[in-house]
Formats: structure tokens, C-alpha cells, sequence
């Protein structure tokens, strides 16, 4: 297939300023005709071809200005519409008219059809489903939209901007038209056209603007949007005080759709939602539902600012609008709730999804030079690693100066399609630094490491500290160069506070940061008054891994007393992934695993803790997945043996802590009404985690059912039957509450989308059959992608046992759903293949059963290009 790369990048000889787009919409089939005023560039020969985008089309009738084309004069393809002749004057305009099937499109990309309504998604390349185009986001447009449909099926007509008119037609049929003043590239055009609730509410800019809001939802759903709106509301507040960014549009409006193939998308004025990420009440929603609902709601309604006003020149620079606008998203909700508990959440996550990818065979650069199918870049590096980079520049550069190259960089590029070189000069510019070593972090793929010693010498008062980094070679770059490190620090003294120091020598240090620039710096601090232990990388300034060399009890003390929250929680992590790592092996030689005591009650210690919110607690007491543990140990992984070692784990904190977690689950117990706020969410998130420690305890399911029937809210609910699935599926309660949950909320596809999701998770041998029978389901579907996701992607991304199953049927399973997806779906098939991409670390039995069934797969001849990049990729 072709492959694109950042170094052929040209600017198009011709530009669109405007279009008109009228849709005659129909499920079976829909008239779309597109009027573009088209421009050819000064420096163009007047010959050149004008090459439109097309995917799937069927062009029914194509004219230059108003006159009908010669067939002589252009070439038509459902991939491509050249036309060879075009008028001498360097403005004219296109008439073209296509047809299209949205009920039939089944890739959820274009113009589709979900739970009969019209909807679109267009990033990356949808738009060319809908019309020939110049379908690069470098192409900026102003769009006026029409659509016609019956009234009776599609009272509701929406499109980007602001509404200009509307009316009745002959036939039960109406119009309305929309126009958005905004120049802006096809993927960001969006339409709506359905039967659907809404709930409305205005907003006053901070200029005075009154918006319009809208948030629409399938009839009778309109109270679980409450809270999205209130969201929606406080991330337009947030964006005008923290970046002096306001709304600029009469109306913004946000729709839930039910099929969607990702979380939601930006579309000028007129933001799509994946309903999971809209939709939510106590009864039906889990606090991370809540806490995911406001993030993504930000994170949409920041693009418009970080994406939509000034957007991407090619899709290589995807992490200019994307790792700026999570990072943004981050900070709004470290805001709205805890900093520390969000960045410690943001670390696992980042550690889950990220370092697995940058550490295997589909590791790319955050700012990729190549591709084949962009739909495979929308990843974990683009967006979280991305987010890491601008969080270090702004630890670099402190607030006050990042502040100042964000309204640099909207001043200049307001209304433009620009790079990362453009977005990382702004902050070169305001700031007066050189950023080009720093900007590494963009070209150059992999998790680089840092290993650190340290020595104090007590005569002389001085801390000595070598520091080493290396990058590890990835994918096609074998060869790399030494980075800008942003290290966090503190010396911390006896009594846990950080000790001062007089001067340092060896690396440049400010505000509590050591800044890594060499291949290794010996670095010396004077004047320390007595022994500090080492806290590094403190609130992870960077996206980095640490060989520290230090000692156990250095880390229990760095633990129980480092003043930095973060720290502690990390602290205490690398002491149970070691125990962890240590305790497989042990099981894997045939012994008994076994943990130190100090340990165990270091964990109790800090879950008890009643000075540290709920929140941190409860991640104190979530140790670490058995996908973390494998990760670390990198090589020749047997994902059963760490399944023992971590239930061993486990239990031996359930059974030092039975007292202290019995007395604190009770304590916690709130009779308040529900709230969804963090503290509140924080009390259940420890009281959900404390629940696992008493039914282990006591080896019976009796206190986990009693939180399953109990519960007023959710979260409880799917906490205590997670547990009840995890250590009791194959008991008579078990089962029951299983089928009391099905029974319930039957009828509700997010709610079953968790009870599928629950039961994706059990550790069992037979899960897998468990599954099968599971996909017979009346109620899954491979047409929806939550569904799939819940059922099948949980199955291959939080179940280490059962996905690697040690006779390679659980990846058959899933290898098999790729295989009947990608015909459908590519999309979302491509994406579940990732589950594969670290097959290579695995033990030699499940590393050859991998091996076979991906190598089978990739012989197939109709795989779409999506899935014969990630194949070619992770086999590579
Ligand atoms: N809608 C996706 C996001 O916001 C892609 N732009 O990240
Ligand atoms: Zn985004």
C-alpha cells in the first residue's frame, strides 16, 4: 500500500474558499450536491489538474461554472475526480452532485445512519466519502449547508455554525439552512438530522456573547445529560480564565449518537458524542463515567480553540491539536477535582497504554514522519505522550512565560493549518529560549530511561547524584539523540521535609528541576545539612523510566514522608511491582511467593490514613495490574504465573489488614444522597477497593452481594459485582447477581455494555467459552462499536490470563473478531488488533500461538488498509 510521508508534504495549487452544500437526505439514499468556488494558487501553471479525494463514490453529475463538464475533461473514480480542463481564470466553481447510501455504511465513517439518525464523522478522511474534495486539513473553507428531509423522521436539522433559515416543503418534507462563519477543513464538517430530546441552556461569554446550548439525546434520555451541560459550562468558564479563550459562535450544540467509533469529535459548533461519553445518573453511571463525561465535554469544547481555530497543516502534526488539547482537558480537571489523584490517574494510564506501545513493534515518533492508514494514529503517543510534551514545556519555561507562548502562538496562527515547528517557535519566541533539543520529544519514538545513583558524604555536607539517560532504539530509528530530561526533585531530610542545599555543580537546575541534557551529568550538591533520600521525577515532570539505585527502606520512607503526593504513591508502587516481579519468578521456580511485612503494613499504613483524601487511598490500595507487572518484566512473560504471585499479593494484604479495612469500609459507608462530586466519588472508590480485601478475607461473597443489593448508586453496584465476577463467578451468588443485573438493566445498551464488560474480566480458563456463548447474545452486535469494545477489547486488554491462555484460544477469539470486523468496521478491527502488538515479550508457547494467527491473518487478501498496516506492523 502507499505510504505517506511528512518530507513529500506540498501545498495544493488550489484552495476552496467557499461551499455549498445541499443534502436531499434519505437513508436508502441520499443526493449530495456541492458547489465550490475554487481558487488556483498564483504559482500554479494554469494546466494544473485539480485531483479531488473520493472514497466509495458515485459521481452523478459534475459542472464548471454552471456548465456541464465534457467527459473529455475529467476522470471519475470512486477514489478520485480529476479533472484535466478547467477554465483560464483562476477562480471558478464546481457543481458536483453525488450519491450516496448512509444506511448502508456500516464503517461509521461519512455520512451514516445510527439508531435512525443522520449523523457524520469526518476526521480524518470521512468527508471524501461525502463529496470529491480536496480532503486535507490545510484546505480551509467557509461552508453554507442545506438539508432537506421529512419532518416527520427528522424534525431536527443541524449542521456547524449558526442557523440562517428554515421551512416547510411539499410532501411532509422541510429545509434548514446553516452557515459557519469560520473558515475550516472538511473534517471538522458535521451534520445532524434526527428525532431526538434536547436539553437547552445559554452561556455569557466574558465579552458578553449569549450562546445558544443544546445538548440532543434520544427522547426520555434528557435527564442524564445534566450533567455533560453543567460540564459543558464550567469548561467554557475555565477556558476564558485560564487561557482568554472565548466561544465565538451563537449556538453551540453537542449530539449523542450510539454508534460511534470514538470517543467524540470536535465539529466546528457542532460536537458528536459517543453517548457513553454524555449520558449519566447515579443509577446508571459509574464515577469514572462522570469523571470521563466531563473530560471528554472539555476536551471537545477545547478544540475549538486548539484544533478548530488554529488547525493542523497535515495530518503528521495530529499531536499539535490533539496532545495540546489533552493536556488542556488535564488541567481543567485536575482543577475541578483533585491534582494529585488526576495526575497519579493520568501516570497509570499513561504507563498502561503508552509505554507498551513506544516499547513495541508499532512505536512512532508523537510527531509520525510516515503512514499508511492515519485512522492507526490516533494512539495513546499522539495523544497522551503528547500531552506529556507540553507538560514539560510548560515545567521548563514555569507558568508565567508557557502562558505567554500560548497567546503568541493564537495570536499569529489564528485562522491557520500550521506545524509543530510553528506551535513550538511561539514558545522559542515569547520565552527567548532554544527549544531545539527539547523538540526531540516530538521526532524521536521511545520511552527513554534514566538510571540514577547517589552518594552522601557526611563530612563534607555533599550529595553527589550520577545521572545516566538512554533511548532505546525503535522501530526504524536505531540510532538517537540525547534529550531535554525534566527532573523533579527534592532532598528529602529525616523529618520528610525537603532539605535545602547551597549551591550545585554538574547540571542546570531551577525551581526544583534538574535538567538533563547530556548523556550523563555527575552532579554535586553542597551544603546538605544530613543524609536526604532522593525523591526524582516528582509529579512525573517526565514521561520517563527510572533505574534508580536505591535501597528498600529509602523507598518505604520516601513513602510514608515525601512531601510530595505523587512521590509517595510512586514510591510505594515500585516497591509492590518489584515485590510483584519477584514473587512470579518465584512462582514460575515452584515456590510460594512471599512479600516483607513492611510492605504489606506500609500499604495498610497509608490506606488507613485518615489525614490523605479517599481518592489517593484508594490508589495506595489499587496495586498494580497484572499488565504492569508484565510489562516490567519485558521478556519471556507467563501471565499465569503473575496471576498467582498478584492473588497472593492480595491476600496477604487482605488478611494484615482484615481489622483496619473492616472498621474503615463501614466508616465510609455515607448515607448522604448521591453526589457525584470528587470527594464524594473518592469515599466509593475506597470503599469499592476495600470491598475486594474483605470478600478475600474471608473467602465468601457475602459482603460483596450485600454492597450489590445495597447500593443506591452505580458505582457500588458494578464495583461489588466486579468482585463477585473476579473471585466468585463460579458460585450460586455469583451467578445470581450476575443475572439480577442483566435482568435489570436489560433494556439500557451502556449499563449492558458493563455487565458485558464485567464478565470479559473474569480470570478463568473458561472465559473464553464464557465469551463465545456471550456473542451469541441477542443484545451484541458487531455493527456497535461500545459493545464490541466492552465485550471483546475489555477480553484482550484486562484479562492477562484468558487473552493469553496458554493454548492460544483466547487469541483466537479475538483474532477471529478482527478477522469477521474488518469487513465491516476497519476501523475498530484495526484497533483491537493492537491487543497483539506485544506478543513478542510473551513466553515461547503463547508468543508461537500469536505468531501463527497473526501470520494467518495477514495472508488474507481483503483486509482493509487499516488492518494490513497494524498486521504488517506488529509482525514486522
Ligand atoms: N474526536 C477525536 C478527539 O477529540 C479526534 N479529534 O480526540
Ligand atoms: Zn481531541
Amino acid at each position: 500500500g502507499q505510504i505517506f510521508r511528512l518530507e513529500d508534504y506540498q501545498p495544493s495549487n488550489y484552495l476552496i474558499p467557499e461551499v455549498v452544500l445541499d443534502f436531499r437526505l434519505n437513508a436508502e439514499e441520499t443526493l449530495v450536491t456541492a458547489r465550490l468556488q475554487v481558487e488556483r494558487i498564483a504559482r500554479a501553471p494554469a494546466d494544473a489538474p485539480l485531483i479531488l479525494d473520493g472514497d466509495g463514490l458515485v459521481l452523478e453529475a459534475l459542472a464548471v461554472n454552471g456548465t456541464e463538464a465534457e467527459p473529455a475533461d475529467y476522470d471519475a473514480s470512486p477514489d478520485q475526480l480529476t479533472i484535466s480542463r478547467l477554465p483560464a481564470s483562476r477562480r471558478f466553481e464546481l457543481t458536483i452532485v453525488t450519491r450516496i447510501a448512509p444506511s448502508k455504511n456500516t464503517t461509521l465513517m461519512g455520512l451514516y445512519v445510527s439508531s435512525g439518525v443522520f449523523c457524520t464523522q469526518c476526521e480524518a478522511e470521512g468527508f471524501r466519502r461525502i463529496t470529491y474534495f480536496l480532503d486535507r486539513p490545510d484546505i480551509l473553507s467557509v461552508y453554507t449547508v442545506r438539508m432537506e428531509a421529512d419532518r416527520k423522521d427528522a424534525p431536527l436539522l443541524l449542521s456547524n455554525g449558526n442557523p440562517l433559515e428554515s421551512g416547510d416543503l411539499a410532501d411532509g418534507r422541510h429545509f434548514a439552512v446553516w452557515h459557519d462563519p469560520f473558515p475550516k477543513p472538511s473534517y471538522l464538517f458535521a451534520l445532524v438530522a434526527g428525532d431526538l430530546g434536547v436539553v437547552k441552556d445559554r452561556f455569557t461569554t466574558a465579552s458578553g456573547r449569549e450562546v445558544d446550548l443544546g445538548i440532543y439525546v434520544e427522547h426520555g434520555k434528557e435527564k442524564r445529560a445534566a450533567y455533560a451541560m453543567d460540564a459543558l459550562k464550567r469548561s467554557m468558564r475555565w477556558d476564558e480564565e485560564r487561557f482568554g479563550r472565548e466561544y465565538d459562535l451563537d449556538v453551540f450544540n453537542i449530539v449523542a449518537v450510539s454508534d460511534f467509533n470514538m470517543g467524540a469529535m470536535e465539529n466546528k459548533g457542532l460536537n458528536v458524542f459517543n453517548d457513553k461519553y454524555v449520558l449519566a445518573d447515579e443509577d446508571t453511571a459509574t464515577d469514572v463515567d462522570f469523571a470521563n463525561i466531563e473530560a471528554i465535554i472539555a476536551h471537545e469544547y477545547f478544540h475549538n480553540w486548539t484544533g478548530n481555530r488554529i488547525t493542523c497543516r497535515d495530518w503528521f502534526q495530529l499531536c499539535l491539536k490533539e496532545g495540546l488539547t489533552v493536556f488542556r482537558d488535564h488541567e481543567f480537571s485536575a482543577n475541578e477535582r483533585s491534582r494529585a489523584v488526576k495526575r497519579i490517574a493520568e501516570v497509570r494510564g499513561l504507563r498502561a497504554h503508552q509505554f507498551p506501545e513506544d516499547q513495541g513493534p508499532l512505536a512512532h515518533p508523537v510527531r509520525p514522519r510516515r503512514y499508511r492508514e492515519i485512522n492507526n494514529f490516533y494512539t495513546a503517543t499522539v495523544y497522551e505522550k503528547g500531552s506529556e510534551v507540553v507538560r514539560m514545556l510548560r515545567t521548563i519555561l514555569g507558568e508565567d512565560a508557557f502562558r505567554a507562548g500560548m497567546d503568541l502562538y493564537f495570536e499569529r496562527h489564528d485562522g491557520q493549518a500550521v506545524t509543530i515547528e510553528d506551535f513550538v517557535k511561539a514558545f522559542e519566541d515569547a520565552s527567548g529560549r532554544d527549544l531545539s533539543q527539547f523538540s526531540l520529544w516530538y521526532h524521536q519514538a521511545g520511552t527513554p530511561n534514566v538510571a540514577l545513583s547517589s552518594r552522601y558524604d557526611g563530612k563534607e555536607k555533599t550529595l553527589t547524584v550520577d545521572v545516566e539517560q538512554s533511548v532505546p532504539p525503535t522501530p526504524s530509528e536505531s540510532r538517537k539523540r540525547l534529550m531535554h530530561i525534566p527532573l523533579a526533585f527534592g532532598l528529602v531530610g529525616p523529618d520528610g521535609t525537603d532539605l535545602d542545599y547551597q549551591s550545585v555543580e554538574g547540571a542546570s537546575v531551577e525551581n526544583g528541576v534538574i535538567h538533563l541534557r547530556k548523556r550523563r551529568h555527575q552532579m554535586v550538591f553542597k551544603g546538605v545539612k544530613a543524609r536526604p533520600v532522593l525523591s526524582i521525577n516528582r509529579g512525573f515532570s517526565a514521561p520517563v523510566t527510572l533505574s534508580v539505585e536505591s535501597r528498600a527502606d529509602e523507598q518505604l520512607f520516601l513513602a510514608r514522608h515525601d512531601s510530595d503526593p505523587f512521590s509517595r504513591w510512586q514510591a510505594l508502587n515500585t516497591l509492590l511491582t518489584d515485590a510483584l516481579i519477584a514473587a512470579s519468578k518465584a512462582v514460575r521456580g515452584g515456590k510460594k511467593p512471599v512479600f516483607e511485612d513492611e510492605l504489606i503494613s506500609v500499604t495498610i499504613d497509608l490506606a488507613a490514613d485518615e489525614t490523605l483524601e479517599e481518592a489517593f487511598r484508594a490508589l495506595i490500595l489499587s496495586v498494580p495490574g497484572e499488565a504492569d507487572v508484565a510489562r516490567e518484566i519485558g521478556r519471556d512473560i507467563d501471565p499465569d504465573a503473575i496471576h498467582t504471585a498478584r492473588g497472593a499479593l492480595l491476600m496477604a494484604i487482605a488478611q494484615a489488614g482484615s481489622q483496619t479495612f473492616r472498621a474503615l469500609y463501614e466508616r465510609l459507608l455515607d448515607n448522604a444522597p448521591f453526589s457525584p462530586d470528587a470527594r464524594s466519588a473518592g469515599r466509593r472508590a475506597l470503599r469499592n477497593t476495600l470491598i475486594e480485601f474483605l470478600v478475600l478475607d474471608s473467602s465468601s461473597p457475602e459482603a460483596a452481594y450485600r454492597q450489590f443489593e445495597d447500593a443506591d448508586n452505580m458505582t457500588e453496584r458494578a464495583g461489588a459485582l466486579t468482585v463477585l465476577a473476579q473471585h466468585f463467578h463460579d458460585t450460586d451468588v455469583g451467578r445470581a447477581a450476575l443475572a439480577a443485573f442483566e435482568k435489570r438493566y436489560r433494556d439500557n445498551p451502556l449499563v449492558l455494555d458493563k455487565w458485558f464488560q464485567i464478565q470479559a474480566m473474569i480470570p478463568s480458563a473458561a472465559t473464553v467459552s464464557l465469551l463465545r456463548s456471550l456473542m451469541e447474545h441477542p443484545h451484541f452486535s458487531l455493527a456497535n462499536p461500545n459493545r464490541v469494545r466492552a465485550l471483546v477489547g475489555t477480553f484482550s486488554m484486562a484479562n492477562q490470563t484468558a487473552f493469553h491462555s496458554a493454548d492460544g484460544e483466547g487469541y483466537r477469539l479475538v483474532a477471529e473478531t478482527v478477522a469477521a470486523l474488518d469487513s465491516h468496521n476497519p476501523q475498530v478491527a484495526a484497533r483491537l488488533a493492537t491487543a497483539f502488538r506485544s506478543w513478542r515479550s510473551l513466553e515461547k508457547g503463547r508468543r508461537e500461538h500469536a505468531r501463527k494467527l497473526l501470520a494467518e491473518m495477514s495472508k488474507r487478501t481483503d483486509l482493509s488498509r487499516d488492518l494490513a498496516d497494524i498486521l504488517e506492523r506488529t509482525l514486522a
